[in-house]
């Protein structure tokens, strides 16, 4: 059989398929389908196809050719039994059903558990993971990676699930664990038009084991999450859910003592004509909500706090500004909205108005006061707005975090799960998908060096000659961001010191000094490319200086640390004090005294990379079959290009290059030794291995000795093992026998 390329004028690149090859003639070949029918095809686009007996074989490295056309096609093979995982040397593959596949729960935990089932799962890798943890006391990790709705983030839930399940299940501190999953999505994810269920935050959760094994408690950290969705949606989109079901599940008193209305009628839910999510009802998942904050221990009291505070953000939305006739002169209308959403904070309707249609600035001794325009006062009111859900959203995390913290903690028995958002590739590219990639870069670069770098030098310790396999290393491209003072990041900072700096002055700026770095490509106008290890992506600057600023105007942090609300006061306490009397101009350059977003992101994931170097990791990368969001349907394309992006293809290549297979010459010798026919005179370990070797015909290329290790390629212990096995229970059938005649 082979797989050829159906050349198709829709499809730029063409499908596979699967034939025989009848004749050729040329550089034709005719080739019969399966349903009969025969076509010709360029022998330049056949492929070998793989022998039927390897068909949806469930580690990709057993395929005999692993062309792109077959590793997608046993993937396809596999998908269309329901059997959504494979593994490729270390990697998990997760492609995502679309719909619910009956291979979860107590049993499916108790028979990975007892090893009665070892097909690639989720669970046979937290398995492997929780055993290395508690049989060698070494802090595992499992990285989660994958393009938006590729199933991350339930591949993460499936994870804890089983840890949970381990410990006796769902009381106590597992089910607390599994809770703080419902409480971070209410307020981290939203519909997006990739996945009705999109976190807008990076995730690890670190959870910590006792001594005899259990859940003890838990750390969470989270990355970036996207403020901006609190203010300003696309079309089809939703904000954070929690918004939609508090508006929806709140009961009539609450409703009262907020002032709450029906979602439909605050700004900064409405603007995108999307309310609901199908089959979602939102009063539910606020009742779970409720039950969960309960779980993690927050009190009501508290808990009326964060509703009042959504509320008040609702609220904010609301407040509209009138152009006085006068030019640029603007005023707060004095409505429902001003007032609900002052009461809510603790100050006095007057202040706020002043504080979003005013601006002080300190001249000498004096204070001026000026006006501001209609842009800064709608801005100054979003800045406000995402100023208290940002805190809003870290201060829980903080609470969460409280009710989970282990006692005394002790390193050697944790399991951090990492789910992440992947690289993002768009029509168009902003900072957000900036940073992402970035911490896409980094991740690779842990993967990289962790199979391919670490591989390489054990085998080179050990004497073993191994021409290197080239792999992808990608350190220029995280010089490009990282390097000081030109770099991606330290350039952006300069720019965002700037008052007058526009997005085109930065795009030149970046062209003038990165031209150098191959993986850069100054683009017309404000676009920039970078070559990312995935491939390349043009983004525009458009929005840069700004996010990267993230400002907060001065007079509104006076305003909340004014505020009777002692969760809002609490919130710029955090802040230093030269920031609070800032004098920097209103939004405008860069604070020195605050930290760029771009940076403080940089520290992060340096910091979340030290923490993994810490670890063994385990690498499951999900894949997405189909942009609909809808079961049954694999588009070959897609998945081929992610496949790509996340180096499953050069594992597959790399680990059959190598030798898989690794014993020490003493266990080697130990485990094979009986096998020989003639018993060897030396007591020396190695040349027992060789022996053995050579008995058993093993091609010199098959294998390397190494000054500790034997190296063999892939399939070669399998001949010896029957062997073993065959000789063993050939023994053992002869003890019985024996017994037997005694009986
Ligand atoms: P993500 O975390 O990778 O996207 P999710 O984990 O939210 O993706 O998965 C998206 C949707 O796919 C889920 O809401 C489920 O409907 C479905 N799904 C995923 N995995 C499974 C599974 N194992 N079984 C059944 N359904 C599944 V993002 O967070 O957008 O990057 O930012
Ligand atoms: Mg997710």
């Amino acid at each position: 059989m082979i797989m050829f390329l159906i050349s198709s004028k829709r499809q730029p690149r063409g499908k596979w398929g699967l034939g025989r090859i009848q004749s050729t003639s040329g550089e034709q070949a005719s080739v019969s389908l399966s349903n009969g029918n025969v076509m010709n095809v360029a022998r330049t686009e056949l492929l070998p196809a793989n022998p039927d007996i390897l068909e949806g074989v469930d580690d990709l490295i057993q395929l005999s050719y692993l062309n792109e056309p077959s590793v997608l096609h046993n993937l396809q093979f596999r998908y269309s039994q329901d059997l959504i995982y494979s593994k490729a040397g270390p990697i998990l593959i997760a492609l995502n059903p679309f719909k619910d596949v009956e291979i979860y729960g107590n049993e499916y935990v108790s028979a990975y558990r007892k090893k009665s089932l070892d097909s690639p799962h989720v669970y046979a890798m937290v398995d492997a993971a929780y055993n290395e943890m508690i049989g060698e006391e070494v802090n595992q990790s499992i990285i989660i990676s994958g393009e938006s709705g590729s199933g991350k983030t339930e591949t993460a839930k499936i994870a804890m699930q089983y840890l949970a399940a381990l410990g006796g299940g769902s009381c106590g501190i597992e089910n607390e664990v599994l809770q703080t999953n419902v409480v971070l999505e209410a307020f981290g994810n939203a519909k997006t038009s990739r996945n009705d269920n999109s976190s807008r935050f990076g995730k690890l959760i670190e959870i910590h084991f006792s001594a005899t094994g259990k859940m003890c408690g838990a750390k969470i950290q989270t990355f970036l999450l996207e403020k901006s969705r609190v203010v300003q949606l696309a079309d089809g989109e939703r904000s954070y859910h929690v918004f939609y079901q508090l508006c929806a599940g709140s009961s009539p008193d609450l409703k009262e003592r907020l002032n709450l209305r029906a979602a439909s009628e605050y700004k900064y839910l409405n603007q995108s004509n999307c309310m609901t999510i199908d089959g979602v009802d939102d009063a539910k998942k606020f009742h779970k909500l409720k039950k969960a904050l309960d779980v993690v221990q927050m009190c009501i009291e508290d808990q009326e706090w964060v509703f009042k505070l959504l509320t008040a953000i609702l609220w904010l939305g609301n407040i509209s500004f009138l152009e006085n006739d006068n030019e640029n002169h603007i005023e707060v209308v004095n409505d429902e909205a001003v007032t609900s959403a002052a009461l809510l904070m603790g100050c006095s309707s007057q202040e706020l108005m002043t504080v979003l249609s005013t601006h002080k600035i300190q001249a000498g001794k004096d204070t001026i006061t000026k006006t501001l325009t209609l842009r800064q006062a709608i801005d100054a009111r979003d800045a406000l707005a995402k100023f208290i859900y940002a805190n809003l959203f870290d201060w829980l995390l903080e609470q969460v975090n409280k009710s989970l913290e282990v006692g005394k903690r002790r390193t050697g028995r944790s399991i951090s799960i990492l789910d992440i958002y992947g690289f993002e590739s768009f029509q168009k590219n902003s900072f957000e998908q900036f940073c992402i990639n970035y911490a896409n870069e980094r991740l690779q670069q842990h993967f990289n060096r962790h199979l391919f770098k670490l591989e390489q030098q054990d085998y080179e310790i050990d004497g073993v000659d191994w021409t290197k396999v080239d792999f992808e290393d990608n350190q220029e491209c995280l010089d490009l961001y990282e390097k000081k003072p030109l770099g991606l990041l330290s350039l952006l900072d300069e720019e965002s010191n700037f008052p007058r700096a526009t997005d085109l002055t930065l795009a030149n700026k970046l062209r003038q000094h990165l031209q150098s770095n191959s993986c850069f490509k100054g683009e017309w106008g404000r676009g920039f490319s970078v070559s990312h290890y995935a491939g390349e992506v043009m983004y525009d600057t458009n929005g840069f200086l700004e996010k990267n600023r993230d400002p907060m105007p001065s007079d509104s942090i006076q305003l909340l640390s004014s505020c009777s609300c002692e969760l809002l006061r609490s919130f710029t306490k955090t802040l230093n004090q030269s920031q609070k009397q800032s004098n920097s101009p209103h939004l405008g350059a860069l604070d020195s005294q605050k930290q760029s977003v771009g940076t403080k992101f940089k520290g992060q994931l340096f910091k979340l990379m030290n923490q993994l170097e810490s670890t063994t990791p385990h690498f499951i990368r999900c894949i997405k079959p189909n942009a609909k969001q809808l079961p049954g349907i694999y588009d070959e394309e897609l998945v081929l290009q992610q496949l790509k992006c996340c180096g499953v293809l050069e594992v597959v290549r790399i680990s059959r290059a190598g030798y898989p297979t690794r014993m020490t010459h003493q266990e080697f010798a130990r485990r094979y030794e009986f096998l020989l026919y003639e018993a060897n005179t030396s007591q020396d370990p190695l040349s027992v291995s060789v022996a053995v070797l050579q008995q058993f015909n093993i091609p010199p290329e098959m294998y390397q000795v190494g000054f500790t290790k034997l190296y063999l390629r892939t399939g070669q212990v399998g001949a010896l093992e029957d062997k073993r096995k065959q000789v063993l229970q050939g023994v053992l059938g002869v003890q019985k026998c024996v017994r037997g005649h005694q009986a």
